[in-house]
């Protein structure tokens, strides 16, 4: 007999509907697109169908691991909460919270329990330091979005099947399947664009699988997207082709923003770009002609020598040709439910309130750049870090200067992760709790509706039932949180998941802006009826987003037991114009030109003339079966050929006397590394990558398939101290590198 079970991917923004195949034994004996799935109608990847092997994988962490020699031994809940308890509270009393280091890794953004159970620990461990990979990602546009909208995650997200020009600055697509664009299929809504006529520009210096889908590919040379947009910008303000439409009667900063751009035209910045003076002229001149358009920038223009610039500078182009909260244009979705992260921070939104001890590194939205962790763990002095939690992450592959981190992490006094793997990282640990089977758990994209390019919403309840003899996810987090503080066990997580919830649903009400303003609190707690932990938080959250139900006030409105009836997912339809009412900045306007961001306008000027003999510069690459360090244990997504290679252009490879399928040594000022050498005209001169993520040869990780398909840790070679001084964000990309035979 087989059943069939639906349920959510977890594995990247497209958040996929799946169909599962199970027979009597809990086998999953096939991983299938849902066709009938309102949001992905069928559509999905290799990744997908690793569910069922993630599930089964003898190498998963399934019981607490304690560290005995150079090993681990299996350990009970008991026991391995009893020595976390042991410890880690004399390490904060004795040497203070700060002493304390708490690493938040990417996943937490796709799991339902651990994007529920975040917001209630870091507030538990409030004065440890926190670190996330936000600084090698997204933060610039965390910045932006902070300070034009007042709103640091509402990220505006290109409409991509009502535009009429699309485009695209460091994303690529076909590997990611779309970042802070949650859409699946990006690839055939690119040629649904080219269908009906319109035009699909991509950026990049490499010539990817994106730009197959795309009218023209414009190479540009890394770290210069800026100078590009400031152009861009600069053609449409002086030939008069701007114009904000109805953005314009609530828009401030539009006379900052020509000055900022001015004498940064396309012929001055031709040479630093690579890009003629005559493409671009003609780039602004279609854009601002198009009916519609929207300008995305992702990750290649983020983790850059000028993020933030680059960042902002997609804004300002969609701002000043109209183009932003209008259809066909860059969109806010208003999502089933109403993300945490749409609630202002109660401290607000802070820059360089402090600085980091070793490099003086200011903060920013409250994080300083990811690399500081190693030298804060190996630089002796008061206020080293002692103590470590990891809670699904990998560092010591996924964070620039990670040799350095490496060399660290044994010297922490203690250190717990929370992981399904023994990995790079979490062979460091003392204590390493597991994460549950994504298919003993519901699931909901918490975060990643609001980057959906329709809105809607889909949960998947648990397929097989989660094991009853472990803390679920969320508790495990609430459980640290208390231990750090000196509670004693057990931990009574029900009693933290009511003070929480209690106390969200007071500031909801105490809003005035908030729909529940001047309701009775227990009134709204008891509507909750049964639900805890992350469902009842998930409810409250529809509940209270414009398509609520107001707890009762609508009788048409959405509950999470309402949506619990569509498992296929709900789709409430294409996105809606939010402007100006969702404005949160002070002023109530949209902040085109924040002196935080136009204050680094200096930095990109002197880089114009700054005409220097670079030698190559490494960028990055996703690949469509990774994702980042892991999923390299599931065989079928890591076998065939290597994919951890250097990619070099064939003059490139000539001149260095490189050849294909040879191996290369790659210096920076971090470090080296070697890797087999792909000669590849989808290169730009001058310009190689080489991916992340991989580097699993390494002393003490269980990952019996990942260690037959090692690779080279890349973030080896990524120097930890190029950063994008506004947004704390490593420019992970286009960094000088030394190539030769190895
Ligand atoms: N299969 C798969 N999917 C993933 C992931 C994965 O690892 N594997 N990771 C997920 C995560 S965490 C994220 S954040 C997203 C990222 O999603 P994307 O941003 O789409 O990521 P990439 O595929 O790395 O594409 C980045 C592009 O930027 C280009 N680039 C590098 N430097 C520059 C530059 O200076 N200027 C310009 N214009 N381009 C540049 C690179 O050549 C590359 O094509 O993907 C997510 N999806
Ligand atoms: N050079 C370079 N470096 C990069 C990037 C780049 O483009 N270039 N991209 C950066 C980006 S965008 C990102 S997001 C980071 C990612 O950085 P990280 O988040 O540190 O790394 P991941 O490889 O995503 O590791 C995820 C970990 O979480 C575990 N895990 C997965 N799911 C779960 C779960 O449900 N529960 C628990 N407890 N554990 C789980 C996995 O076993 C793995 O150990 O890498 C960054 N690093
Ligand atoms: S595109 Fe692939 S990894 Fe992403 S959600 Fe769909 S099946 Fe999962
Ligand atoms: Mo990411």
């Amino acid at each position: 007999m087989t059943t069939i079970a639906h349920r959510t991917c977890p594995f990247c923004e497209a958040m996929c509907g799946l169909e599962l195949t199970l027979d009597d034994d809990r086998h999953v004996t096939l991983v299938r697109g849902d066709r009938e799935d309102v949001w992905s109608r069928g559509y999905l990847c290799p990744k997908g169908t690793a569910l069922g092997r993630l599930h089964e994988d003898p190498d998963r962490v399934r019981v607490p691991l304690i560290r005995e020699g150079d090993g681990f031994r299996e350990a009970t809940w008991d026991e391995a909460l009893t020595l976390i308890s042991q410890r880690l509270p004399g390490i904060v009393s004795e040497h203070g919270r700060d002493a304390l280091a708490v690493y938040i890794g990417n996943p937490v953004a796709h799991s339902f329990q651990l994007a529920a159970g975040i917001p209630v620990f870091v507030p538990m461990v409030d004065g440890a330091q926190i670190y996330s990979p936000g600084t090698v990602d997204q933060w610039p546009q965390n910045v932006v979005s902070a300070l034009a909208f007042g709103h640091m995650w509402a990220i505006p997200v290109p409409d991509l099947d009502r535009t009429d020009h699309l485009i695209v600055l460091g994303g690529n697509p076909s590997a990611s399947q779309g970042s802070l664009m949650a859409a699946p299929d990006v690839l055939g809504r690119l040629d649904a664009i080219r269908a009906r006529g319109g035009r699909v520009t991509v950026v990049d210096p490499r010539r990817t699988g994106t730009v197959d889908h795309a009218d023209e590919w414009v190479p540009i040379r890394p770290g210069t997207d800026a100078l590009l947009l400031a152009a861009m910008a600069g053609v449409i303000l002086d030939e008069g082709l701007a114009d904000l439409g109805r953005l314009a009667p609530f828009t401030d900063g539009l006379d900052a923003v020509r000055e900022a751009v001015s004498g940064i035209t396309p012929e001055r910045v031709a040479e630093a770009t690579g890009i003629e003076a005559t493409t671009i002229r003609r780039l602004a001149r279609d854009l601002a002609a198009a009916p519609t358009a929207a300008v995305y920038g992702r990750i290649g223009l983020c983790t850059q020598e000028f993020g933030t610039l680059a960042s902002w500078l997609v804004l300002v182009l969609n701002v000043i040709t109209g183009n932003l909260d209008r259809p066909g244009g860059a969109m806010f979705a208003t999502p089933l439910a109403t993300s945490l992260t749409s609630f202002r921070p109660p401290q607000g939104f802070t820059f360089g309130t402090w600085c980091s001890r070793v490099r003086g590194a200011p903060e920013v939205l409250g994080q300083v750049p990811a690399a500081c962790l190693a030298e804060e763990i190996d630089t002796p002095g008061e206020g080293r870090v002692r103590a470590l939690i990891t809670i699904a992450g990998n560092p010591a592959v996924s964070m620039p200067d990670a040799g350095r981190l490496a060399r660290a992490l044994p010297q922490l006094d203690f250190m717990v992760s929370v992981d399904l793997f023994v990995n790079e990282t979490t062979r460091h640990a003392d204590v390493i709790l597991p994460g549950e089977s994504f298919l003993e758990q519901p699931h909901y994209d918490s975060l990643i509706w609001q980057f959906a390019i329709r809105n809607g919403g889909r949960y998947s309840d648990a397929v097989f039932a989660p094991d009853p003899d472990r803390p679920r996810e969320w508790e495990l987090l609430v459980t640290l949180g208390a231990i750090v503080n000196g509670e004693a066990l057990p931990v009574d997580t029900a009693m933290w998941d009511d003070l929480v919830f209690g106390g969200l649903v007071q500031v909801i009400i105490d809003d005035p802006s908030m729909p529940l303003s001047g309701r009775d609190a227990a009134e709204i707690i008891a509507m909750a009826g049964d639900a805890r932990g992350p469902e009842r938080m998930l409810d409250l959250r529809i509940r209270i987003s414009p398509h609520w139900d107001h707890y009762g006030e609508r009788a048409d409105g959405w509950t999470l037991a309402r949506l619990r009836e569509h498992p296929k997912g709900v789709d409430l339809g294409p996105l809606e114009p939010r402007l100006p009412e969702f404005l949160a900045t002070d002023s109530g306007r949209l902040e085109l030109a924040p002196d935080h961001i136009l204050a680094d306008v200096g930095r990109l000027r002197s880089r114009i003339d700054a005409a220097r003999d670079e030698g190559l510069l490494m960028i990055g690459r996703r690949h469509l079966r990774s994702n980042n360090s892991w999923l390299h244990n599931v065989e079928v997504l890591v076998k065939g050929r290597d994919r951890c290679t250097l990619l070099v252009h064939p003059d490139d490879a000539a001149s260095r006397r490189l050849v294909d399928g040879g191996s290369a040594r790659i210096t920076s000022s971090a470090g080296s590394v070697v890797a087999p050498v792909e000669v590849s005209d989808e290169m730009m001169r001058g310009v190689v990558s080489l991916p992340h993520g991989w580097g699993h040869d390494v002393e003490g990780v269980r990952l019996g398939v990942a260690s037959r398909y090692p690779g080279v840790n890349a973030n080896v070679i990524v120097p930890g101290d190029r950063v994008d001084g506004p947004s704390a964000t490593h420019a992970v990309n286009g960094f000088p590198v030394i190539v030769e035979p190895a």
